[in-house]
């Protein structure tokens, strides 16, 4: 049984030397490692955060023994939803609960015994941190990239806030399940549309998950097409519908605008006035998720009012449709029913023409590329040629133009919540919105408020917050009452990092242009659309300010599973199946549990919990200690040594390089499950080889020491205790990565059976370069075959190279 109190011992030691401190002199070989912080909530830390962290120091203590100066900070996204919710339901001050929270997670990093560098520790909710978050606000906002517009806002009725796009799961609220809803508010948005083309473009230089990509690529959702103009019969109205098929033009036989375009209520005639708003209040229930689905009956209704074609003048009926939505391209469609499942669908309900104007396939709609027919001077072109020759003909007669359209929305940063970075704007009735000076930040969270929801910000019921002068005019005003976004917070964490204790900006841009971009960054997949793409945007944003000269904030990126409870589901305390990382490293010790974790699952894939496999890593982790007191004593005693290398060396020193050169390649990928799996088998050929009677103690020595050297990253303190019981010298994280050698690694012998009449009766080693008849001399001369073929005749020796011999005797 591992003693669990060498974890404590060395990371104290590791503490009193300073040992992983980070050399800020040393920018050469920097390597700026980054897992994504923790969520001080009310559960701990749960083995998820395990999986997150330990495989990850891992990766860096290898590197760091391969030479490079590692930079690991840790810290806390404090702020936020869980803590308000928490405390409403407990009447703990989100404050508090969120201190404690955090003091207790740090004591149970601290016994992950991970290379952090807590002197660089950050925490969101502490006015330190949150004063640069207000700071990137007034920057945003200075440079017309944070505005306010009233806009129909995703509303959760339970959490009473506004929720992001983001943060609606199937029309869902992704906290807490209940179905959002739309309530139009005066929000806060940052401009991420700026850069939807960079977020885009930039993708190809990452060393990312392909699918964490594709998800990027999908969610910012680039479309090339064309924007036509059509104008309303009798009146002076016109407007343009988005397409990416402006070759099917010639067979739009009706148009449709979303219930919520403003131009409804202009085109709508009198007799269809009520029918309109009826079905107006009834789209404002659905969310955009439900209106895009493929399987929902499409409805709508006719406005009385016609539209003009402009390629061929000829008038359609316009319709109000909720599978429109108003945030995509113009917020209305030109209908091809011919070429168009939605629009097949709408038209054969409601009765209205089919009109094919591309050619392939029999069955409509027929939504491929094909012939443009019916289609004027244009029929006989391909879609492609058709695309650009309707968009040229528009553009000359000035009704329409080319255009590129990107599903990517402005990111919505006000929440109408309490526990969040107060937004630093004051609201003057003379001067307007006015921002706060930066040098009057932070504006500090209050603490006593009453933040049971009601659907309005908390804290428009302080007055003490509220009320203020203006700083223009000095006359009183008042606060902005929302808060950020917890992502606003964790957008630039990283920047924070390596300058966390800066008060007089939120960081020096010297430093940051020599630390910046993370080299790797990990955590979870589910961060794929909101966190990775915020950060990415700011940092752009601030690149573009001038506070920085990087385009990306995390060159790599890789994504750990989810470790499922025992019983294969979701860990959750009210299934009684969570796994308590404190009460395994108290029996088991932390690297036990740590090498359990990166044995036994797939990094990328996660998995269920197994006991009895924490059990045998407990049992390799004794075998390990056994190989190196059975070693210390064979080389204390001195006696029964050899100094060649023959077979057992030769198979000894092969395991030794192949280990190493393994472990290395495998580190590197993040498959830890393969890196332990040669460890152990290193181990078997080092037990083997203590099994035998003479030995070369120079190499067993040399292949112990190397062992122990690549164990070390996977179980550090066990391997810092048995690299001084072997009596080396303090650290072995200042011992360098082994490195292979590729002569051992050329098998020199291989092992073959020897069959006497198909029966194998022995297994020989033999140089691999011998030829047939060294072979069957070689296998004739064994000493088991020997007397197994006394008195017999042999008849026949059979020689297949590199595998077995067989002597057919009588
Ligand atoms: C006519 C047409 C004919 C279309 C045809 C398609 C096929 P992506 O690729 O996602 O950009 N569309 C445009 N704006 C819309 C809105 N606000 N709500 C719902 N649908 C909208 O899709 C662009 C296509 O989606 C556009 O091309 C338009 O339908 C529809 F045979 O125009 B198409
Ligand atoms: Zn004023």
């Amino acid at each position: 049984m591992y003693n669990v109190e060498i974890d404590k011992k060395w990371q104290k030691k590791w503490e009193e030397t300073n040992l992983y401190k980070f050399d800020k002199n040393d920018l050469d070989n920097k390597l700026y490692v980054m897992e994504m912080f923790s969520y001080p909530s009310g559960s701990k830390l749960h083995a998820g955060h395990w999986f997150n962290y330990a495989p990850v120091d891992s990766w860096a203590r290898l590197k760091r023994m391969q030479g490079y100066n590692v930079f690991q900070p840790m810290g806390f996204d404090a702020f936020g939803l869980p803590a308000e919710n928490y405390a409403i339901k407990t009447g703990i001050h989100p404050k508090d609960s969120t201190e404690k929270n955090i003091s207790t997670m740090e004591k149970q990093l601290k016994s992950m015994g991970a290379m952090f560098n807590w002197e660089n520790e950050v925490i969101t909710c502490h006015p330190d941190y949150y004063r640069w978050n207000q700071w990137l606000f007034l920057q945003l906002y200075k440079h017309g990239l944070a505005y306010r517009k009233k806009a129909p806002a995703n509303w959760c009725p339970s959490c009473k806030t506004v929720l992001a796009n983001e943060q609606v799961k199937d029309g869902c609220c992704e906290r807490c399940g209940t179905e959002v809803t739309k309530k139009d508010l005066t929000q806060w948005f940052f401009k991420i549309t700026d850069y939807a083309e960079e977020l885009l473009q930039d993708l190809d230089k990452l060393d990312w998950p392909s699918k964490t990509k594709a998800m990027q690529r999908h969610w910012i959702g680039k479309s090339t097409g064309t924007n036509v103009t059509f104008k309303v019969v009798d009146s002076p109205v016109e407007f343009s519908v988005f397409t990416t098929r402006v070759d099917t033009l010639f067979g739009v036989t009706y148009v449709v605008i979303s219930p919520e375009n403003e131009l409804v209520d202009k085109i709508t005639r009198d007799a269809y006035k009520d029918r309109i708003e009826k079905y107006k209040e009834q789209a404002r229930k659905q969310t955009d998720i439900e209106r895009q689905s493929i399987t929902r009956e499409k409805t709508g209704v006719f406005t009385g009012s016609y539209a003009i074609n402009p390629i061929n003048g000829r008038k359609v009926p316009i319709w109000v449709g909720d599978y429109v939505l108003n945030t995509y391209g113009t917020g209305a469609v030109m209908a091809v029913p011919a070429h168009d499942e939605r629009d097949f669908e709408f038209a054969k309900k409601y009765k209205l023409p089919i009109e094919r104007v591309i050619e392939g396939g029999n069955s409509l709609p027929y939504v491929e590329y094909g012939e443009m027919v019916n289609s004027g001077n244009f029929s006989g072109l391909s879609s492609e040629e058709g695309k650009k020759a309707v968009t040229k003909e528009l553009e000359k007669m000035g009704l329409g133009s080319a255009r590129v359209n990107y599903r990517l929305r402005d990111w919505l940063v006000s929440r109408q919540r309490y526990w969040g970075t107060p937004i630093p704007i004051i609201y003057c009735d003379k001067c307007g919105i006015v921002p706060v000076p930066e040098d009057k930040l932070p504006v500090k969270l209050p603490y006593n408020v009453e933040f049971s929801p009601d659907g309005k910000s908390p804290l428009l019921k302080s007055e003490e917050f509220m009320n203020t002068t203006c700083p223009i005019c000095g006359r009183p005003a008042r606060r902005e009452a929302d808060t950020l976004d917890t992502f606003v917070c964790s957008s630039w964490y990283y920047l924070r990092y390596v300058d966390n204790k800066n008060d007089k900006q939120a960081f020096d841009k010297e430093k940051i242009d020599k630390m910046l971009p993370v080299d790797m960054y990990v955590g979870g997949p589910e961060h794929a659309c909101m966190h990775l793409l915020y950060a990415r945007f700011i940092t752009k944003a601030l690149r573009d300010m001038g506070f920085l000269n990087f385009d990306e904030p995390f060159l790599s990126l890789r994504h750990q599973g989810i470790i499922l409870g025992p019983d294969g589901q979701k860990m959750s305390k009210s299934k009684g199946n969570t796994i308590s990382p404190d009460s395994c490293i108290q029996k088991y010790g932390s690297d036990v549990f740590r090498m359990y974790l990166m044995f036994g699952f797939d990094y990328a894939e996660g998995g269920a919990w197994s006991e009895d496999g924490i059990k045998s890593m407990d049992r390799f982790v004794d075998r390990i200690e056994r190989i190196v007191n059975s070693t210390k004593e064979a080389l204390a005693d001195g006696k029964n040594s050899k100094t060649s290398m023959d077979g057992m060396e030769r198979e000894l020193n092969y395991v030794r390089n192949h280990s190493i050169k393994s472990v290395s390649e495998d580190t590197g990928k993040f498959q830890f499950n393969t890196a332990i799996a040669r460890i152990m088998e290193f181990a078997n050929a080092l037990s083997k080889y203590l099994q035998e009677g003479k030995k070369n103690l120079s190499l067993l020595k040399d292949s112990v020491l190397d062992f122990i050297r690549i164990l070390a990253p996977f179980a550090p303190h066990f391997s810092e205790e048995q690299w001084q019981n072997l009596g080396m010298s303090y650290s072995i994280f200042n011992e360098k990565w082994p490195e292979f050698n590729p002569d051992a690694l050329v098998k020199k012998e291989v092992e073959i059976a020897v069959q006497i009449n198909g029966r194998i009766r022995a297994k020989l080693n033999i140089p691999t370069d011998l030829n047939e008849k060294g072979i069957e001399k070689l296998s004739l001369s064994n000493q088991n075959i020997k007397s197994l073929l006394k008195g017999k005749d042999i008849k026949k020796v059979i020689v297949v190279k590199g595998r077995l011999v067989n002597i057919v005797a009588k």
